[in-house]
């Protein structure tokens, strides 16, 4: 007798590969409850498991790298089938090899795919990333739809030397360079100017444009994984890049000045639980 086959694929649903911290509100710990909030189906694959990030003095890890092909196989018998792909910090070369195998292996000729290079910040490589990594790391905007650097990974990535108050012909020169080695759309973040936090937007074939809102306070943890979960789960819903950096962009804001009223220490993130009923 034929059995049937149950299909998975009735939602739309997003495959995440980043890590598990279970304390300082960064990666699958916030990116979940957004993509969820969105109305899409978050299926994590964990890069890593932490008891708190790696921005509090100590912290517990464990590699996950070896164990993510038998994970992965398991979602191929179950043919699961994602609309969109995205992919946070990677700890090694090797983790973005396998990361690169998920990629060959579910990207469909629809499969809307979003790479935040997570490589460092304030002008410097995080500790663990080598040149061995960002060479990696490089393949792996190839495949992407959608990339999100700071302008220090989007620095890194197109070799082009770090300049904090990089002009906009200087934003537009890393853009187009990093569009030609894959996405169509980037989107710079956190650019300090003045008073303001800039989102430098590009999209192929189109005029670029810039997205300000008011600096509050100072940078804090998993708001680029917050502003990269919405853009993701937007592009999945079809909505215009313009509208969702701008969305992305409000929400993070929205979600700092709430820390700031509740005296939240600078490296638990921020208290998005508060403010996630008025994202849309
Ligand atoms: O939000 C970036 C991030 C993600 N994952 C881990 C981190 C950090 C930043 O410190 O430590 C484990």
């Amino acid at each position: 007798m034929a059995t049937r086959k149950v299909n998975h694929n009735h939602q739309k649903k997003i495959a995440l590969i980043n890590d598990y911290s279970g304390f300082g509100r960064c990666s699958v710990a916030v990116e979940l409850p957004i993509i969820s909030k969105m109305k899409i189906q978050c299926c994590p694959l964990p890069t890593s498991i932490l008891s708190n990030h790696t921005g509090f003095e100590s912290f517990f890890f464990e590699d996950f790298t070896s164990r993510m092909q038998a994970y992965m196989d398991e979602w191929k018998k179950l043919d699961l089938q994602f609309t969109g792909i995205c992919t946070g910090f990677l700890g090694s070369h090797l983790q973005i090899k396998v990361v690169d195998g998920f990629l060959k292996t579910f990207k469909k000729k629809d499969t809307i795919v979003v790479i935040d290079p997570v490589m460092g910040d304030y002008g410097k490589m995080y500790p663990t990333y080598t040149l061995k990594t960002c060479e990696e790391m490089r393949k792996l905007v190839h495949y992407a739809d959608i990339l999100t650097p700071n302008l220090t990974e989007a620095s890194i990535l197109t070799e082009v030397p770090y300049k904090e108050d990089s002009t906009n012909a200087e934003l537009y020169e890393i853009a187009s360079k990093l569009c030609k080695m894959g996405p169509d759309k980037i989107v710079i973040t956190g650019i300090v100017r003045g008073q303001y936090i800039a989102n430098y937007c590009y999209e192929k074939g189109q005029e670029p444009f810039e997205i300000r809102t008011m600096k509050v306070g100072t940078q804090r943890s998993g708001t680029g994984d917050i502003f990269t979960a919405i853009v993701v789960a937007d592009a999945v819903n079809g909505v215009p890049f313009k509208e969702s950096v701008k969305k992305a962009s409000h929400f993070v804001k929205k979600c700092i000045v709430k820390a700031i009223e509740m005296d939240i220490p600078l490296t638990d993130g921020v208290p998005f639980e508060e403010v996630l009923s008025e994202l849309k």
